[in-house]
Formats: structure tokens, C-alpha cells, sequence
């Protein structure tokens, strides 16, 4: 179906209630019985959570925790580097801790007073339609596992550093959390599969992966370059192209490797009038001429 769904590991819940993981062969936690067990753990934790009540405390380990601490302190010097003005005053609103792994329902009560922005567990893939429309709600969900600690620099599937690092951060912007809450009325307003995934595509080039003019340099606010100290090292270095709708929700993308191919807004203010505005406002009739326009162009 969507390429979305290949980044998560598929989740078997056990009828005596135990939950298990089906992490692939390739993946770097594969061979290693510690990590899988962590990763079953972890997923049961959403697997029996009820909407509305605290989020489970999931017991990190040491070693989690450790691999937060690095990421977190390589991540913070490249933002300096690369990341927004934005984002980086972001970073100082939301003060997330840097030597250990915060619990989801932490990073809610520091988020809500901000932007009203809650977090909200999920253990594996959550379908299109929940996942972008609760954004219209202020609720963002979220995987509550760690990468392998062999592959602190990058990984293809979302974990905690992702989500956290990449996005609350993020959401703790006015201007980037009004953005997320649009994408979440566009996909609550697109009646066709083929619309959703349109915009689901237009999110990714921009609020996962999309970079922008700012302070005369190109910088990333996409959460996606934001938590990979590997990838942000390599973006502009990429086939960067100007921001266009109908270019951004045609381009097919691969989820396993360093994005080739990035839309660059000229502004935040730009970022708004072209993307926010399309969210704003769009039906499944405007998103339609637009695959016409993409297909062609
Ligand atoms: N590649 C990102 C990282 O290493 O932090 C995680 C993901 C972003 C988007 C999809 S997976
Ligand atoms: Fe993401």
C-alpha cells in the first residue's frame, strides 16, 4: 500500500497477552536476544494503552539510555549547524533532558503548555488516516523504543530519538505545530485513498525531510534530518529542488536511505503561504488536478 508502511516492523499480539515484534533480518537488532526482548516489552506497553490515560513509564535500560545521551550531544552541535533559527528556539522552549531518555508522557506535559501538542504511544504502524488526522486534535503518535545501539547515526525506522529529538521539538514551534495541525484537517478532509497519500507525501518532503533558505544558508527543519547525526551531515549535498506541491506528493521516496532528492522552501513565511495554505484549504478535487500537474511535470 503506502511506502509508509515498510518502516515498521510489524507487531503479533499473543493471545496470552504477550506481544511480539517481527523485526527483519537486516535489521541491526535482528541476532540479539537483549534487544528483541526490549522491543516486545516496549510495543506491549502501547499495545494495552487506553486514549486519555497516563502513558506507561517504559523502563529504559542504561545502555538506552546511554545511546539517547550520545545521539542527543552529537545532534545538539549539529543543530547549531544546520537546523532553523526556528527549530533551534524550539529546542530552548521545549528543554528536553540530554543525558537520559524521557518518558512520553513528559515530553506531553512540556509540549501542551506550549503548542497543546500530546503524545500519544504506538507500537508499530498506525493506519494513514489516525496517524495525520489526530494531528488536527494536537495528538502526535509516537514509538517509544530505542534504535540499536550499533546504529546511534541512523535508522530507517522511527524510534524515540526520531519522534522526540525530530518532532516534539519541533512542535514546540508555534509556526511548525500550526503547520502539523493543517496536514491533520487535510487528511481528516480527503475522502480518497489516493488524496490521503498525497498529502501524507507533501508532509514528508516538508515537515519529515524539507529545508529552507534561513539566514541566507540552507538548513533543515524536517524532523527526519533533524534526528540522524549522519543524514544531516549529507543534505546539502542532495539534488535539492524549489518547493512544489504537485512535484512534492508524485516523487516517490525510499525510507531506507539518505533522502537524494529534497524541496527547499524560501522562507518559513513561504513554507506557510505555499504548504500551509494548500492544507488549509484542500479537497479531493484540488488534490487530483495536482497528480494530473505532478505526472506531467
Ligand atoms: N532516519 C531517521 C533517523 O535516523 O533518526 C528516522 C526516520 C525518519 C523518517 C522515517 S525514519
Ligand atoms: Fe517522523
Amino acid at each position: 500500500m503506502f511506502e509508509e508502511a515498510q518502516y515498521f516492523a510489524p507487531v503479533a499480539a499473543n493471545d496470552d497477552g504477550t506481544v511480539e515484534v517481527q523485526l527483519a533480518a537486516s535489521h541491526p537488532g535482528f541476532a540479539d536476544p537483549v534487544y528483541r526482548a526490549r522491543r516486545n516489552a516496549i510495543a506491549a506497553l502501547a499495545v494495552g494503552y487506553v486514549p486519555g490515560t497516563p502513558i506507561p513509564t517504559a523502563e529504559y535500560t542504561e545502555q538506552e539510555h546511554e545511546v539517547w545521551a550520545i545521539v542527543s550531544r552529537e545532534l545538539a552541535l549539529k543543530h547549531r549547524k544546520y537546523a532553523t533559527a526556528e527549530y533551534q528556539r524550539a529546542v530552548t522552549r521545549l528543554g528536553l533532558p540530554g543525558d537520559r531518555i524521557p518518558q512520553l508522557q513528559e515530553v506531553g506535559d512540556l509540549l501542551e503548555p506550549l503548542t497543546g501538542f500530546r503524545y500519544i504511544p504506538a507500537a508499530g504502524l498506525v493506519p494513514l488516516r489516525d496517524f495525520y488526522g489526530v494531528l488536527a486534535d494536537g495528538l502526535f503518535h509516537s514509538t517509544q523504543y530505542i534504535r540499536h545501539h550499533s546504529t546511534p547515526l541512523y535508522t530507517p525506522e522511527p524510534d524515540v530519538i526520531h519522534e522526540v529529538i525530530g518532532h516534539a521539538n519541533a512542535l514546540a514551534s508555534d509556526r511548525y505545530a500550526a503547520l502539523y495541525r493543517l496536514a491533520g484537517q487535510a487528511a481528516r478532509r480527503v475522502e480518497s485513498d489516493e488524496a490521503l497519500e498525497f498529502v501524507s507525501k507533501v508532509f514528508w518532503f516538508t515537515l519529515e525531510f524539507g529545508v529552507m533558505t534561513d539566514d541566507g544558508e540552507l538548513r533543515a527543519y524536517g524532523a527526519g534530518i533533524l534526528s540522524s547525526y549522519g543524514e544531516i551531515e549529507e543534505f546539502r549535498g542532495m539534488d535539492i529542488r524549489p518547493l512544489d506541491l504537485a512535484a512534492m506528493g508524485t516523487t516517490h521516496y525510499d525510507i531506507t536511505k539518505y533522502q537524494d532528492v529534497l524541496f527547499r522552501a524560501d522562507s518559513l513565511a513561504h513554507l506557510e503561504d505555499v504548504v500551509g495554505g494548500f492544507w488549509e484549504s484542500c479537497d479531493d478535487e484540488a488534490v487530483l488536478r495536482l497528480i494530473a500537474e505532478g505526472r506531467q511535470g
